[in-house]
């Protein structure tokens, strides 16, 4: 007999199973337990795959992020292209292995322009990620970068980014690089670009563009990055043309 996994025709399948076999009409193929009252139920939901299973060392939890509160609220209302993606604010939690923090806190930071029209290099990392006036980095015009030198390689799962998110607005071409080289010639790894039109020069970026929020921009990772400089690029936004940061967070453990 052909079972239908869909839990409602299981039901019905397996009580008329129960009729038949109190009317002796069982093909005597059932396994054990069926045919003498008891209704056949899917297995339980299997728990997340355990990554020890996969490959991998240890399992993953959740990372506590304290999210700053949200200066506008609500969706954004001019989204004429829907490539444009907006945070949910129902977005899974970021995952790592227990013991996994925000490796960029305090730590130093650089940047193509190192004189800010606004604010000082060390507010990118200095915990502050609110979205009203003073708590963010005002960079000058057109492309630019940050670099936080997080001191030593870490195992990276995962980095939060926040440019400005007072406003609804989308920064352009996005890049987010790390490398084991503070000069970002050698060893490169892009994890996030989403500069479709390689205006940058830094490869043809897939990524959606996004409107800014309190959740800000989260990147996950799994692991297999280590590194010890993170860089990120934007090339203004829809606002202007001036770059911003209020906040950035990676969140690593120390490389084996
Ligand atoms: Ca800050
Ligand atoms: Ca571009």
């Amino acid at each position: 007999m052909m079972v239908n996994r869909g839990n409602q025709s299981q039901l019905i399948l397996g009580l008329l199973a129960t009729a038949l076999a109190g009317s002796g009409c069982g093909d005597g193929s059932s396994p054990p337990g069926q045919g003498n009252g008891s209704i056949a139920v899917d297995p339980p939901p299997q728990p997340a795959v355990d990554p020890s299973e996969m490959g991998g060392e240890v399992a993953l939890e959740e990372v506590q992020i304290e999210f700053p509160r949200a200066i506008f609220i609500g969706t954004p209302k001019n989204n004429p292209d829907l490539k444009v993606k907006v945070i949910p604010k129902n977005r899974s939690p970021l995952t790592a292995p227990a013991g996994t923090v925000n490796v960029a806190l305090g730590k130093a930071v650089t940047a193509s322009d190192d004189e800010p029209i606004i604010g000082d290099l060390e507010q990118v990392t200095d915990g502050d990620k609110e979205g009203t006036d003073g708590s963010f980095v005002e960079f000058g015009f057109g492309k630019q970068w940050v670099q936080i030198d997080l001191g030593e390689r870490f195992e990276l799962w995962g980095v939060v980014a926040w440019h400005y998110h007072s406003s609804e607005r989308v920064y352009h071409d996005v890049v987010v690089q790390v490398s084991s080289d503070a000069d970002f010639i050698s060893d490169v790894e892009t994890i996030y670009n989403n500069d479709a039109d390689n205006s940058s020069g830094l490869g043809i970026g897939e990524d959606p563009e996004y409107f800014e929020s309190n959740l800000g921009k989260m990147i996950r990772l799994d692991g297999s990055n280590i590194a010890q400089f993170i860089r990120l690029y934007t090339d203004g936004s829809t606002d202007d043309d001036q770059n911003h940061y209020v906040e950035v967070e990676v969140y690593g453990r120390k490389a084996p």
